[in-house]
């Protein structure tokens, strides 16, 4: 399942603010935040697949594209807002790419950091999602 979610902002005169809670605002319980940033530039990061993992990514600065294809379907999105999440579930291959150079890319996970559950070859993952 791959969804651009909306999270809602709470503004006001000093500025605004986004909760993000588990199993209301992602649909899973959260085991694991992790953040990228300081990019170089033209860089690519991804290109993997995950066998079980779920994860909501939010640009909270700058932004950056994401390239999402489950093997029938590539889509290409941007996220340029801190109130934009991306739901990925799994069986999804990703690429990261366009990071700004203020982009800080915030990860919410619903495991622990597992390279067991890493599909690291575009052909592992087209036999895996034909299983
Ligand atoms: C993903 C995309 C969106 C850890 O030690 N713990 C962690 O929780 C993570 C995520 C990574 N690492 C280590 C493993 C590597 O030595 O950090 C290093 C860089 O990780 P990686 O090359 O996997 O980073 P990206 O940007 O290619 O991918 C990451 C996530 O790994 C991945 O789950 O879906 O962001």
């Amino acid at each position: 399942m791959i969804e651009l979610i909306d999270l809602k902002v709470h503004g006001d005169f000093r500025g605004s603010l986004v909760s993000i809670e588990a199993m209301k605002s992602v649909p899973f319980d959260i085991k694991r935040v992790y953040y990228i940033f300081g990019n170089t530039e033209d860089v690519k990061r991804g290109c993997h697949a995950h066998r079980e993992l779920k994860q909501f990514a939010i640009c909270v600065s700058g932004s950056c594209k994401m390239m999402l294809d489950n093997g029938r379907e590539k889509r290409t999105f941007e996220l340029n807002h801190p109130s934009k999440g991306l739901l990925i579930t799994s069986l999804v291959w990703r690429e990261m790419f366009d990071f700004t150079p203020d982009c800080v890319l915030l990860v919410l996970a619903n495991t622990q950091y597992d390279e067991n559950d890493y599909i690291r070859t575009y052909e592992l993952f087209l036999k895996e999602i034909e299983k």
